[in-house]
């Protein structure tokens, strides 16, 4: 039977009422599923209810959301402000092409502080498209670490859908593992498991930090497995017909997603200070879908 993707008054009352009543939004998806909803529908519709409409019954979700400016929130400013960041040699190698052991990736551009390269051909169209399948039947609402809990959180400044694969899970993905390694001059071991992200149309990441702020109660549970990230690669899966484009707004930089192409960068020093300029977004998706890998490195081995 084909899954429900459209909501009535009746429904959105059933979620508004629920979620006044104190249930938690993932009981409300599970109803849903099981009433024959979509599940990433019912999973962005309850979100939406649950982050935007704290009561009465809302109109119908937004088809093509505005296009957010990437503003720093608060606390960001001020961490921006007081950057004391001590810059060293980057992690990554100078030169135009990086030869890993199954292929030669493009050195585009750069920028020196903070230190990002942007690539082409890292991976191949079949590889990304391959990655692209994989993920595809696994995919579930991405969150972040909340930095009072430390625990995961679905939050409206991240509306993606996401799933993992662990380091070396097969072969394909140790062979992606590898070369992202030698990309980034820094050990598999130290390396999180890829993660893949899915924007649709609307879909974006809020500008944000990659890495864990001491001063966050949360990040603690985080620094303890592997220490402090130190870089990120994300890598676009497909190209996008209209946004989606990687922002760091305090540079004025864009990257825009290109199928196999990639833009990395690094915030973490030798004494584990890290750099507020790499604050980033992903800029919402406005025509089409965005598909990403997205690899985090450690300072020590992430096991
Ligand atoms: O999708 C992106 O462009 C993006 C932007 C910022 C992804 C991430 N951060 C991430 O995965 O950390
Ligand atoms: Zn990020």
């Amino acid at each position: 039977m084909e899954k429900i993707t459209n909501i009535s008054p009746d429904w959105q009352k059933w979620i508004v009422d629920n979620l006044g009543r104190g249930c938690t939004a993932q009981s409300l998806i599970d109803v849903m599923v099981e009433k024959n909803f979509d599940p990433m529908f019912a999973n962005a519709i309850v979100f939406h209810f649950s982050t935007t409409h704290k009561g009465g019954v809302s109109p119908v979700l937004a088809a093509q959301p505005v296009a957010q400016p990437a503003v720093a929130s608060s606390g960001v400013k001020e961490r921006i402000a007081a950057n004391s960041y001590r810059y060293e040699t980057p992690r990554f190698k100078p030169g135009n092409f990086i030869q890993t052991n199954d292929r030669v990736v493009q050195v585009v551009s750069r920028v020196e502080k903070p230190y990002i390269a942007v690539l082409d051909d890292v991976f191949s169209h079949e590889e990304c498209d391959e990655l692209v399948k994989l993920s595809q039947a696994r995919l579930k609402r991405s969150t972040i670490v909340d930095p009072k809990t430390g625990q995961d959180a679905v939050i409206e400044e991240r509306t993606s859908f996401g799933t993992f694969f662990h380091v070396n899970e097969n072969e394909f993905i140790a062979r992606l593992d590898r070369r992202i390694s030698e990309v980034m001059n820094w050990p598999v071991e130290n390396g999180e498991g890829l993660q893949i992200l899915n924007y649709k149309v609307g879909g974006e990441y809020k500008p944000h930090f990659d890495y864990f702020p001491e001063s966050d109660p949360g990040s603690r549970v985080h620094l303890d497995r592997g220490g402090q990230r130190v870089s990120t690669l994300i890598v676009y899966l497909n190209d996008v017909e209209e946004g989606g484009s990687t922002v760091f707004p305090e540079l004025g930089l864009t990257v825009g997603p290109k199928k196999g192409a990639a833009v990395y960068f690094e915030y973490t020093n030798s004494s584990g200070q890290v750099d507020p300029m790499t604050l980033h977004g992903g800029l919402p998706v406005l025509k089409g879908e965005k598909w990403i890998v997205t690899k985090w490195m450690r300072q020590r081995r992430f096991g």
